[in-house]
């Protein structure tokens, strides 16, 4: 494993895990595409001084968004509601009391979000790398740029716009390997009593629910309060509030200003006073996690391979960038998973990043149920259970592997 420096302070990363070789997680692909297809060495590293657990390598951004991205935020009902209330969230706090506020996206996607904020008439706007998701959110009414987002971006919103009131993101800014420059950004780009209020995994969940599919090649860190911090402090920023969310099997919202500008809640120090208490400073609680890793990888091949010699039919549900992961990190393939059931058009049809499992659209699940299924789309557990009662009430039976491998 190579040694790579951390993208907060510089200082040499230790490593923890190594999850070999592994492709795009949202990389679906057809057979006559297997021969062209990208890998890269997946491990992560821990540094001691930020609290910041990062991949040691990810892949460039053009090849992670580009116009065939797969992944649409509006697949999930509930993660309608929850941005619905992210959205209500802002409109009602003090930090939009300006009479003609300006709210800035950054990772839009299909505008989920903005689009509860473009309904209200208030200036906004999305920032989209993904051409075709930035498609549909243009025309979900929300006006959005297809563009990465850095300091020369921010010059150019600022010259056209004007400055920021609040700068939005979901499950984005772990996406971002160049974090520095998009803070240096953001820092520019708002108002001085702007704020910075972002979402994404939470490092307190993954080690919990030893939820290591939240590693891939799009999440390059994992973030905690601590980490955040760290992170915001070397450019004059402060949290003011932590949310914790439970979406994406639990998520943090972040809400950030600059230091003094406004009253910092409770919250800020209950949460990064747990962190201490828990480890999220200390390697030694990411080793544990690597530990605890491991043996989910052992537990999931060994159940597998034990209902396969008992002749029983095993399917995928939900082929999310997590199932890429687990799948690649413990070598399943169709042998083991007949099929993977997905609702997005645009996978249905092709195979597994790496592993080349068919995806296939919910149809065939209702058609072709198999005796389990696996729930790769396990944060969207209760959405599921409440639409799937046929399959269980048939015979059918989920299998999960957080927090531990098990048939529910
Ligand atoms: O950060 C990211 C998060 C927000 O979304 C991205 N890097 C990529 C993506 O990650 P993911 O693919 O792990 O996300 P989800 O939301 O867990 O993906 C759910 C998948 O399951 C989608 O492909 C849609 C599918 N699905 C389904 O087939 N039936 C989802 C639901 C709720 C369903 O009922």
């Amino acid at each position: 494993m190579m040694n790579r420096r951390c993208r907060i302070t510089g200082d040499v990363v230790t490593n923890v895990l190594d999850f070999g070789r592994q492709p795009l997680g949202n990389g679906f692909l057809l057979p006559n595409n297997y021969k062209d297809e990208y890998f890269y060495q997946m491990s992560i590293g821990f540094c001691e001084q930020s609290f910041m657990m990062q991949l040691n390598e990810q892949p460039s951004p053009e090849k992670m968004f580009h116009e065939d991205y797969a992944f649409y935020s509006s697949t999930s009902r509930y993660m309608g509601d929850h941005f619905e209330e992210f959205a209500n969230y802002l409109l009602q706090s003090e930090y939009l009391s300006n009479k003609d506020p300006f709210v800035v996206e950054l990772g839009c996607n299909d505008g989920i979000f903005l689009k509860h904020i473009a309904s209200k008439n208030i200036n906004h706007l999305g920032i989209e790398p993904s051409l075709n998701v930035a498609t549909s959110a243009n025309l979900n009414g929300v006006e959005t740029i297809s563009e990465f987002f850095g300091i020369d971006l921010a010059r150019k919103i600022l010259k056209k716009y004007g400055q920021v009131d609040a700068f939005i993101a979901a499950n984005v800014m772990c996406h971002i390997s160049d974090i520095n420059g998009v803070v240096k950004g953001i820092s520019e780009l708002i108002k001085p009593e702007g704020v910075i209020i972002f979402e994404d995994p939470y490092l307190g969940d993954v080690i919990r629910k030893t939820s290591y599919d939240q590693i891939y090649d799009e999440h390059v860190f994992i973030f905690s309060g601590l980490s955040i911090q760290a992170l915001f402090s070397n450019y004059g920023f402060e949290l003011i509030d932590l949310l914790p969310q439970s979406t994406h099997g639990g998520s943090m919202r972040y809400v950030l200003a600059k230091k003094g500008v406004y009253l910092v809640k409770d919250s800020v120090s209950n949460i990064l006073r747990e962190e201490h208490n828990i480890g999220l400073d200390n390697i030694d609680t990411i080793r544990k996690f690597s530990e605890k890793v491991q043996k989910s990888k052992k537990d999931l091949v060994e159940l597998l391979s034990f209902l396969k010699k008992q002749g029983k039919r095993v399917a995928g549900y939900g082929a999310t960038s997590k199932s890429t992961t687990i799948l690649n990190y413990c070598g399943i393939g169709p042998e083991l998973i007949e099929y993977i059931s997905d609702s997005t058009p645009i996978k249905q049809g092709k195979f597994s990043p790496g592993m080349h499992i068919p995806i296939y659209s919910h149809d065939k699940f209702v058609d072709n149920p198999p005796d389990y299924a696996v729930l790769f789309a396990w944060n969207h557990a209760k959405e599921i259970m409440e639409k799937e009662t046929n399959f269980i009430a048939n015979g059918g039976k989920w299998i999960t592997h957080v927090p531990e491998v098990k048939i529910l």
